[in-house]
C-alpha cells in the first residue's frame, strides 16, 4: 500500500498528460497484465497509432501489471485524473460499477465469438446506458475487448457441480463473481491476480479461473493438474479514461480516439485469439496438465444453476441493470442471426 501511495505521489509530481516542455503531452496507459499479454499487444498498437496520427505531439507511456497497483487502484488513479489511460476489468470494477457485472454472467455470451466481438465493438447498450453507469462514478469507457474465453484449472476435475463443492475457487474481487461460483457449490476466494500463483503452489487455493493466455503466461498451469474448458464467460476488458481529461481534448484528438479505438477493435479480436491458441500448444508442450472441454450436457448443469445469478444481478442494480441486461441479451441473440444493428447504424 505504501509503495502505490508513493506512486501515485510520483504521478502527481511529474504531472501526467502535461507537456515535458517541448510541446508534446504525455499520456499513460495502465494494464492490468503483464509484458506480452493482450492488454500489452493492445496498448503498444494504441501508442503506434496514437504517436503516429498526432504527428508526435502526444507520447504514450506503458505501465504493465505491478509497476502502479492492482486493477482497483488503477480505476482509482483514473476516477481522480492522476492517470489517462487504464484497462479496468469487469471481475475487478464490480465494486465501483455494479451494472458492468453483467459481463461476469455466466452463459450471457453468445457461443459465437465473432457474434460476441460484433457487439463489444458497436453495442448500443454497452455504449449507451453502461457507459452512462460508468460516467456516474467519473469514468469514461472508450472500448470493450474480447480476451478469450475463461477456462479453470484446478487440483480436481471440474466436469459437474458436485465436483465444485467446497473446492477454493480464486476469483476476481466483483461481488457477483463470488455468487456466481457460490451456485456452483464452491467457496470463491477473491484474489488480485499477482497473489494467485503462490496461493496455488502454497494450496490455498484449489483453483483458479482464466483466459488460456494468461494461464499461461502467469505459469497457473504449472501448479495445477486439470484444465477446464467450460465456455461459460468471455474475459472481456474495458479501456477507461478521466472523463475531465476526456473533455479537455480538441475535437480532432477526440475523433482520432475514436478512430483508434475502431482499429484496435479489429486488431485484438485477431490477437486474443491467436494467442489463447498458440498459448494452449504451450502449455501441452510444457505440462502434462490434463486437458477436459466440457461435453453439452455437462456445461447444461452449470448453465442452470447460474440463471438465478441474473436475478441477483438485477437487485443489485435495480432498473438500469435490468435494462442493460435485457439489451445485451437481445444484442447477442440478434448478432447470432445476423441481424445486429450497432450503435453507429442506428444513429445514421
Ligand atoms: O484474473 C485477473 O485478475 C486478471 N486476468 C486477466 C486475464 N486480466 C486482468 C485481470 O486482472
Amino acid at each position: 500500500m505504501r509503495r502505490w501511495m508513493l506512486l501515485c505521489l510520483f504521478l502527481v509530481l511529474t504531472g501526467c498528460g502535461d507537456a515535458p516542455g517541448d510541446g508534446t503531452q504525455q499520456w499513460r496507459f495502465a494494464l492490468e497484465e503483464i509484458d506480452g499479454s493482450v492488454q500489452d499487444a493492445y496498448a503498444q498498437r494504441f501508442k503506434a497509432l496514437v504517436e503516429e496520427r498526432s504527428g508526435g505531439d502526444i507520447e504514450v507511456l506503458i505501465y504493465p501489471y505491478g509497476t502502479l497497483g492492482t486493477s482497483a487502484q488503477l480505476s482509482e488513479l483514473i476516477q481522480n485524473g492522476t492517470l489517462e489511460f487504464a484497462f479496468a476489468s469487469p471481475g475487478h470494477l464490480g465494486s465501483v460499477v455494479p451494472e458492468v457485472q453483467v459481463m461476469n454472467l455466466h452463459f450471457l455470451f453468445s457461443e459465437d465469438n465473432e457474434a460476441n466481438a460484433e457487439v463489444l465493438r458497436d453495442s448500443p447498450t454497452i455504449y449507451g446506458p453502461l457507459a452512462d453507469a460508468y460516467m456516474r462514478r467519473n469514468l469514461k469507457l472508450l472500448a470493450m475487448i474480447p480476451e478469450g474465453w475463461m477456462a479453470w484449472t484446478g487440483n480436481r476435475p471440474l466436469r459437474t457441480p458436485e465436483d465444485f463443492q467446497g473446492f477454493r475457487i480464486r476469483t476476481m474481487v466483483s461481488p457477483l463473481l463470488l455468487e456466481a461460483y457460490r451456485a456452483y457449490g464452491a467457496n470463491p476466494a477473491p484474489l488480485p491476480y499477482a497473489e494467485v500463483y503462490s496461493a496455488l503452489q502454497l494450496n490455498t487455493i484449489d483453483g483458479q479461473v482464466n483466459p488460456i493466455f494468461a494461464i499461461e503466461e502467469m505459469s497457473f498451469y504449472e501448479v495445477q493438474d486439470y484444465l477446464v474448458m467450460p465456455r461459460h464467460l468471455q474475459f472481456v476488458a474495458s479501456v477507461v479514461t478521466n472523463p475531465q481529461f476526456y473533455d479537455g481534448l480538441d475535437a480532432e484528438t477526440q475523433a482520432m480516439l475514436q478512430d483508434v479505438k475502431e482499429e484496435l477493435d479489429d486488431y485484438i479480436f485477431q490477437v486474443q485469439r491467436d494467442y489463447n491458441a498458440e498459448r494452449l500448444n504451450v502449455i501441452r508442450e510444457n505440462s502434462d496438465i490434463e486437458i477436459i472441454e466440457l461435453s453439452e450436457e455437462e456445461r447444461e448443469a452449470f448453465h442452470a444453476l447460474s440463471l438465478p445469478v441474473r436475478e441477483r444481478y438485477v437487485e443489485m442494480t435495480g432498473e438500469q441493470g435490468e435494462r442493460i441486461l435485457e439489451g445485451l441479451q437481445e444484442e447477442f441473440a440478434a448478432a447470432e442471426a445476423g441481424e445486429f444493428v450497432g450503435r453507429e447504424d442506428r444513429e445514421n
